[in-house]
């Protein structure tokens, strides 16, 4: 792929970012993914790839837009596999929530696992932790782990994990422990990317989410050196059946992070919408200005740059996407 593609990606982040900020806070959830997702599906029409929408908005026939198998791209660049989640985190917007933001990865055809919409269980941490973990292990072992690689008690280590019910369990011991818990609402894409930046102060990211923002916190986590393990959480016959056609012989076989991404040349790129852990939200400032803040990453190089763009509103296609 090449290089400046990963420029123009955040292109797409931006504008899908720039379209669902003006619904922060308006309840309206909805309406916001609509606008992040009309947004990034105009502005992916000028980027150079022939690209194949792997991880998207839903089937064709839920989704009109950024749907899986759907074509994106101006189709001269590139065969590529894309990832989006034009609007990570509907409820946070609607609620003025951290933490949400636009999302995009892009690798060579055939790289990204085709991550079937159910949940997956996650472990993601940063380059100290990376290989040095194991999902399988029960979760005082892995704290145990973390807080000597660390070298760290475990009552300084932070964890974080979605509020879930299904969650009571790992919340036990986690507290039973002593560690310090991040607990999020929603989020779990920035959730999982977050123990890959030191200043967030997160040790590691645990529990389930849905399984395609699991393989877009891998493709983040491949450009930080970090590491995201997924097993696939298939609830019915028909989920695993969904599984072994996706060429998974045992669908809760652990995913490495080989399986998910590939093994190099991923791009990822993110804008936030509302503020975050390691992004900036959207800022609106008079004169018809809008600031964003967006990270572009590509994992062949480890390349991380963060983007600061002063959007003149009044220059942005955003009239009739909400
Ligand atoms: C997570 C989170 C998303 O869904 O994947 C979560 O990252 C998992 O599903 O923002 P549940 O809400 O059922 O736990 C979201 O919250 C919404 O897509
Ligand atoms: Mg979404
Ligand atoms: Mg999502």
């Amino acid at each position: 792929m090449e290089r400046e593609l990963a420029l123009e990606v955040v292109r797409v982040t931006e504008l899908a970012a720039l379209a669902s900020a003006r619904w922060m806070g308006r309840g309206l959830k909805h309406e916001a993914d609509g606008a992040a997702t009309a947004a990034m599906r105009a502005m992916f029409d000028s980027v150079s790839v022939k690209g194949t929408v792997v991880i998207g908005e839903g089937e064709m026939d839920e989704a009109p837009m950024l749907y899986i198998g759907e074509k994106v791209g101006n189709q001269e660049g590139p065969e590529v596999d894309i990832a989006v989640d034009p609007l990570e985190g509907t409820e946070l917007v609607a609620k003025g929530l951290n933490n949400a933001m636009a999302v995009v990865a892009i690798a060579p055809k055939g790289h990204l696992l085709h991550a079937p919409d159910m949940y997956m269980e996650k472990l993601a941490c940063g380059p100290l932790l990376k290989g040095r973990l194991r999902l399988a292990d029960p979760l005082d072992v892995t704290l145990m782990k973390t807080a000597q690689i660390l070298n760290k008690p475990i009552s300084d280590l932070t964890v974080t994990i979605l509020e879930r019910e299904r969650h009571k369990k790992h919340i036990e011991t986690l507290r039973s422990v002593g560690c310090r818990i991040k607990l999020l609402s929603d989020g779990d894409v920035a959730g999982a990317i977050a123990p890959a930046f030191a200043q967030t102060g997160v040790d590691l990211y645990i529990g389930s989410g849905g399984a395609p923002e699991g393989v877009l916190a891998a493709a983040a986590l491949s450009c930080l050196d970090g590491e995201l393990q997924g097993r696939l959480m298939p609830m019915t016959a028909e989920e695993e059946e969904r599984c072994r056609a996706m060429g998974l012989e045992d669908p809760t076989k652990v995913l490495t992070m080989d399986q998910m991404v590939g093994d190099g040349d991923v791009i990822f790129a993110a804008t936030g919408i509302t503020p975050g852990d390691f992004l900036d939200g959207v800022l609106m400032l008079p004169g018809q200005r809008a600031e964003t803040h967006s990270l572009v990453m590509r994992a062949k190089t480890r390349t991380i740059r963060h983007i600061k763009t002063s959007h003149y509103l009044p220059n942005k296609p955003l009239s009739g996407l909400g």
